[in-house]
């Protein structure tokens, strides 16, 4: 088995000449990440076998290409797609920066919005799809990273059926701003994503707002962080990213690192250092940063001459106007600030904008008294972490904004409002005045959290799902059809003496009809159920969320017994109806308002309103208007019920809010509470899943009907398959009466 990874960029960048290139390893978040877990992998993938695919970081001249693609396979297993600069200029600074970076990071006034550069991210992600599968091996596990590549998964799955997994490095934000894309961009790109196997992301809050968002574009529906989609099943996941804990820890003891430090301690040596460490993005904040730290200068004349900020801006997306922008606040406000509170002997401010190498990153990391890591909002925040990780002194304080998803794991940092600029002044004050034994107590906790939740955790933590998620999909395409296992089925039954068929109705005993009560049962299917349940070895149950006077008018033998309403009634064999649940029905009629008003809005659509629930039906209503209007209904009936005994749920062209007691699953613990030694067991839908995971191990032939994940352990393609394979079990023991019996009873008639 080998890791393919995909990133936009590759971990080295290719500097081209004229007539000759040269490699350097590239530096960010996702880089550093990756190359420090890769190793930690050998337990996936034999001998940590792996290749990074990935644009190389500038255009190559096409006479050089293949020399650096010897060259890249050759020395860092890596392998270039070379991207056409105009292409590259709509994918990269167009579409990815210019539109999904600022309107992920939820400030969609920046955003802009062009049909070429969308073409341009389309057909780049379908470069990606064509180079990749074209070294796919059959055993291979793909890893697709970051926002830049949201098209891939499902080109990828579409060329070669491989386990694929995708992490997002940034936010995902709420419906309302995702919604700002243009509609066929946002469904592709939903589409796309969900071509995975496993998707990633830092935080609940980014995996709530992915989910939410593809209910309500593409009205899909999840349960417990999956998707069913198609016949595949997608795992939603939280893996918060870290970093290699022990490489900035033990940072200081590399020579050069020390006399670095050193240095610093002596350049110092009056001053305490404040640090502020990014990539230029108007994100990071850096801007409310330096009016912080005016603030702070203006409160406290007393440590003037005391304090240094130390500000290393490191260069990024230059070409991309709203970086150009921030640059020119961020360079004025410095100059404003070091001419306003400077002096010949102190400069309050030393600001440098370039790329420090490791060494120089990591000394400052250690002497640097204070780190302020405020941005606006920040998908993670890796810089956080390797400050807490190089302070081996356990000797710093980090001030971090609570817009940062490192927030959500730093908790003992100081945590601010990144827009609150007093707040951030003060906690400046608050930071310079901390005991040693408090700074001590806190960096402890966090280091010693970072040490074990580092990066190697989070690549394995993912890694792991994909395999897992892999092998349950394997699971499920070996599931045999009923017809294959009808002999078996046939020898168990005959044995038995003790028999139970639990029955859904729609969908699995019949066909879905365009209206619910055209869906009768044909005389045939009443006389198969009759003949089962006459055996007296045999309980046979029917458990549908239909109404217990349609259903009971429709199977009027009473050897059937029936769990209607999703078992809010029972009527057992030879008796009458009884409640199983206790009347509580206030909300009914606040929720059948709600549906009122959609039901006015989605032509052909009804409400039917049943004792423990009310079912919004659409079947009938035009594709467009059900899509504008269901996903809605559907979020505000969530919405309304959320925290109370009522579930909302899908069902077949149709919404259903029910009383979270009238359950199938629990109501067929009521039958499996006693022995039997058959069972069979059908169902179609997302509900039945539930009885099929109550029923025990062994003895158990559980059918689902239909495509799609199922517990069921066996499938069947359509109703006719269960009723044939009853109808089977039915002739069988079934014993013929002799001739002057029927005789007799026809001189009785
Ligand atoms: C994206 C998401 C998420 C910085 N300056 C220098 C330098 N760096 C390195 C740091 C750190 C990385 O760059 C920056 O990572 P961040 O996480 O802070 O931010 P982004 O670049 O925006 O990363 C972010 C991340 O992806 C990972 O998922 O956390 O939220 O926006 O590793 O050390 N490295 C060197 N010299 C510098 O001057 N050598």
């Amino acid at each position: 088995m080998r890791l393919v990874v995909i990133s936009n960029r590759l971990p080295v960048t290719v500097e081209g000449g004229e007539n000759e290139v040269s490699f350097r390893q590239s530096t960010g978040g996702l880089v550093q990440g990756l190359s420090a877990s890769l190793d930690s992998l050998k337990d996936y993938t034999k001998e940590a076998e792996y290749v990074w695919v990935g644009w190389p970081g500038t255009n190559i001249k096409e006479e050089l290409q293949e020399k650096v693609r010897k060259d890249l396979q050759k020395n860092f297993r890596a392998l270039p797609i070379f991207i056409d600069e105009n292409e590259m200029t709509g994918f990269y600074l167009g579409f990815c920066n210019s539109t999904i970076w600022p309107l992920f990071h939820m400030i969609p006034s920046f955003a802009t919005y062009s049909d070429k550069y969308f073409e341009d991210y389309v057909n780049v992600n379908k470069k990606f799809a064509d180079t990749v599968s074209n070294i796919l091996r059959d055993d291979d596990i793909v890893w697709i990273h970051d926002y830049h590549l949201m098209l891939l998964p499902q080109f990828l799955r579409e060329k070669k059926d491989v386990p694929i997994g995708f992490f997002l490095h940034i936010p995902f934000p709420p419906f309302e701003i995702y919604r700002l894309l243009p509609k066929q961009w946002r469904a592709s790109i939903l589409k796309g994503v969900l071509g995975s196997d496993v998707i990633g992301f830092h935080t609940y809050t980014y995996m709530q707002n992915f989910i939410r968002t593809c209910e309500k574009t593409l009205g899909i529906e999840s349960e417990f962080g999956k998707f069913k989609v198609d016949n595949r099943i997608i795992s939603v996941g939280v893996f918060p990213i870290s970093i290699d804990f022990e490489k900035y820890n033990r940072a200081t003891e590399n020579k050069s690192v020390k006399q670095e430090f050193e240095n610093l301690k002596n350049t110092f040596k009056n001053e305490k250092v404040i640090l502020s460490i990014d990539r230029l993005d108007y994100t990071k904040g850096v801007v409310n940063r330096l009016h912080a730290y005016e603030q702070f200068l203006e409160k406290n004349p007393g440590w003037h001459r005391k304090v240094c900020l130390v500000m290393i801006l490191v260069p990024s997306r230059i070409g991309v106007y709203k970086y150009q922008e921030t640059k020119n606040d961020i360079d004025q406000l410095v100059g404003s600030i070091n001419g306003k509170f400077g002096a010949i002997d102190w400069t309050p401010i030393i600001y440098q904008f370039k790329n420090l190498p490791f060494e120089s990153l990591t000394a400052l990391y250690a002497k640097g008294d204070i780190i302020l890591v405020t941005p606006i909002i920040d998908g993670m925040n890796l810089v956080s972490k390797e400050y807490i990780a190089s302070h081996r002194d356990l000797n710093g304080v980090l001030i971090l904004s609570e817009c940062a998803g490192s927030a959500e794991e730093l908790k003992k940092a100081i945590i601010v409002s990144p827009n609150d600029i007093s707040e951030v002044a003060d906690a400046i004050k608050r930071a310079l005045e901390m005991t040693i034994e408090e700074k001590k107590s806190i960096n402890k906790s966090l280091q010693d959290y970072l040490s074990k939740y580092d990066v190697k955790w989070w690549a394995g933590s993912f890694i792991n799902k994909l395999m897992e998620s892999h092998k349950e999909k394997i699971e499920l395409e070996k599931k045999k059809d009923v017809n294959e296992i009808k002999s078996d089925m046939i020898k168990d039954y005959s044995m038995a003496q003790k028999r139970l068929f639990l029955l859904d109705y729609d969908g699995t005993l019949v066909n879905f009809s365009p209206k619910p009560e055209l869906a009768k049962p044909p005389s045939n299917l009443v006389k198969i159920l009759e003949r089962l349940s006459k055996n007296t070895k045999n309980d046979v149950v029917i458990l549908t969320g239909r109404d217990r006077e349609t259903i009971g008018g429709w199977f009027r033998n009473p050897d059937i017994q029936i769990f209607a309403e999703h078992g809010a009634y029972l009527r057992q064999k030879g008796e009458k109806w009884i409640r199983m649940l206790p009347v509580e029905n206030g909300w009914k009629e606040e929720i059948a308002h709600i549906i009122k008003i959609y039901e006015s809005r989605v032509p052909a659509s009804f409400t039917e309103m049943k004792d423990f629930s009310v079912v919004f039906h659409f079947r009938n209503a035009p594709e467009e208007v059900v899509q504008q209007e269901i996903p809605e209904l559907y979020d505000v009936l969530k919405t309304l019920t959320s925290n109370t005994g009522i579930v909302v749920r899908k069902i077949n062209k149709g919404i259903e809010v029910k009383s979270a007691m009238a359950d199938k699953s629990i109501a067929s613990l009521y039958f499996l509470r006693e022995p039997y030694d058959f069972i069979f067991a059908a169902g179609d839908d997302s509900i039945d899943e539930g009885i099929f995971k109550n029923l025990p191990k062994r003895d158990v032939y559980s059918i689902k009907v239909g495509d799609g994940f199922t517990y069921a352990n066996y499938r069947a393609k359509n109703p006719e398959e269960i009723s044939l394979a009853l109808k089977e079990l039915s002739s069988i023991e079934y014993p013929k009466k002799p001739f002057w019996r029927r005789l007799v009873e026809i001189i009785k008639r």
